[in-house]
């Protein structure tokens, strides 16, 4: 850790999820002295590749604006680069690396042979047209398209990158490279994407959280729900919620969170989509809209009467005093729709008291598993049903949460679903890297 900290100082995101890690994997570094004797450990936490760029781009008041690009090629070492993009003003090259790295190993725990990538922007999509935002991600791919390739790296969204940012950044890209290939993920139906990629991080967070309540004889089944967060993530953690026979009850925004108290039904939920997706405007709308409370500049986690909640806005979004408030509440059953939305003191707890906590790298891996179920298709020139989708999604789901069960026990933890996802994803990545030599 002293080494990460002084060759890449000023990044605490960075150094927070690859302090999880190391101390995760310990015990392994200890069984394998191979790993250590190839410096496993350094060589992990050093991307293979660092891409910075200008993006410039004319607003539509025809003045120049400039904002700054990056693309994280974290690990190669199980297949091509994969994660998504995230256009937000808090982007920067630490928050990036923290998601490039958490990507190698969800993506290792998926069982499909992708490595980890992440990229983005600090580009502010809030307030911006339609025209901006096509004229951005223009730029955007002008530098970008040339490190792409379905081979090579495939990005797809995340933060600010849904199927409208995702068509334009195609677009670019096909017209510089005269090339019609699966370069992105979350494509549109009609020209390459998949049935359920858009549902598939939210769908994924409630089917593994039905995985840990089952080791309990327990389901999501009447259960009372907290959501954080009101895009893609949380509106399908939602949707599967209502599938699974539970209730959902809140939902945030940057500017605070909604609570309902009779539950957000399919229809209040399909106003959420058009409110946030096409419109674009703010949470708090939901309140006047459906008679509920606004709380703003506050986050959910002080709601009483949940048994389960499911993170799922941003980074370090739960604090260790919220993980205090939550577990006095009765809350026993979490799951990360977001990336290291729980800060370290909030895992701890978590952790400390053994409810069922899944870490976000096992139980949003649902996202990018799709993708590469996408990417199978684009491959092979077909297209799967929505119920063969899902199926996969749900098998995966119940893969990656035995895995890290068996990981967790085999290493001396049971039901810490932390360790056991950092373990199983490392010895992955771990193992290839070592048969492929000092690369
Ligand atoms: P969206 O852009 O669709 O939605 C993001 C939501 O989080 C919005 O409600 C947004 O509110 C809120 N939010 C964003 N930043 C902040 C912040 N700094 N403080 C408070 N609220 C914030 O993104 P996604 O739903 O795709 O992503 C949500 C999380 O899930 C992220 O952590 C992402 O990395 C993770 N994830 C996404 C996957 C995917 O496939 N999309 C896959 C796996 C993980 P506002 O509109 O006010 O900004
Ligand atoms: O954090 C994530 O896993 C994603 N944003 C999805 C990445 C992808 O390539 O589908």
């Amino acid at each position: 850790m002293d080494r990460v900290t002084a060759r890449s100082p000023g990044e605490p995101e960075f150094h927070q999820a690859t302090h999880e890690v190391i101390e995760s994997i310990w015990p392994v570094m200890d069984r394998h002295p191979e790993f250590r004797d190839a410096n496993i450990l350094d060589r992990i936490v050093e991307p293979e590749r660092v891409i910075m760029f200008r993006v410039p781009w004319v607003d539509d008041r025809g003045n120049v604006q400039v904002n700054r690009g990056f693309r994280i090629e974290m690990n190669s070492a199980i297949g091509p680069y994969k994660g998504g993009l995230r256009f937000h003003p808090s982007v920067n090259l630490g928050v990036l690396k923290f998601l490039a790295f958490e990507q190698v190993f969800k993506n290792a725990l998926t069982t499909l042979p992708m490595g980890g990538a992440k990229g983005g922007s600090d580009f502010d999509p809030k307030g911006r047209s339609d025209g901006e935002v096509m004229r951005f991600c223009q730029s955007f791919m002008s530098e970008l398209y040339r490190h792409l390739g379905d081979r090579t790296d495939i990005p797809a969204g995340d933060i600010g990158v849904g199927a409208r940012e995702i068509g334009f950044l195609f677009g670019q890209y096909k017209k510089l490279a005269n090339e019609f290939s699966g370069i992105l993920t979350g494509k549109g139906l009609e020209w390459g994407g998949s049935l359920i990629r858009p549902e598939s991080t939210g769908y994924g967070i409630i089917y593994f959280a039905e995985e840990m309540l089952k080791t309990r004889d327990d389901s999501i089944l009447g259960k009372t729900c907290l959501v954080s967060g009101s895009g893609n993530v949380a509106q399908y953690a939602v949707e599967n919620i209502l599938r699974l026979g539970g209730k959902a009850v809140t939902l945030s925004d940057s500017s605070g969170f909604i609570y309902d108290g009779d539950g957000i039904s399919h229809e209040k939920l399909a106003w959420v989509k058009e409110l946030k997706d096409v419109r674009r405007g703010r949470i708090a709308e939901y309140a006047d809209q459906f008679s509920a409370e606004y709380y703003p500049d506050q986050r959910p986690w002080a709601v009483e009467g949940a048994e389960c909640a499911f993170p799922s806005a941003t980074q370090n979004e739960l604090s260790g005093e919220d993980a205090k408030q939550l577990l006095a509440n009765g809350v026993y059953v979490i799951a990360e729709g977001a990336n290291m939305p729980s800060d370290p003191e909030a895992v701890q707890q978590f952790v400390d008291n053994k409810i069922l906590f899944g870490p976000g790298k096992a139980a949003n891996a649902g996202g990018v598993a799709t993708s590469g179920l996408e990417m199978a298709q684009n491959a092979g020139f077909t297209n799967w049903t929505r119920d063969e989708v899902d199926q996969r999604l749900l098998m995966i789901m119940v893969n990656i949460h035995r895995s890290c069960q068996e990981a967790a026990e085999h290493y001396g933890t049971p039901g810490n679903y932390v360790n056991g996802a950092n373990i199983a994803g490392f010895i992955k990545v771990a193992d290839a890297m070592l048969d492929q030599g000092v690369v």
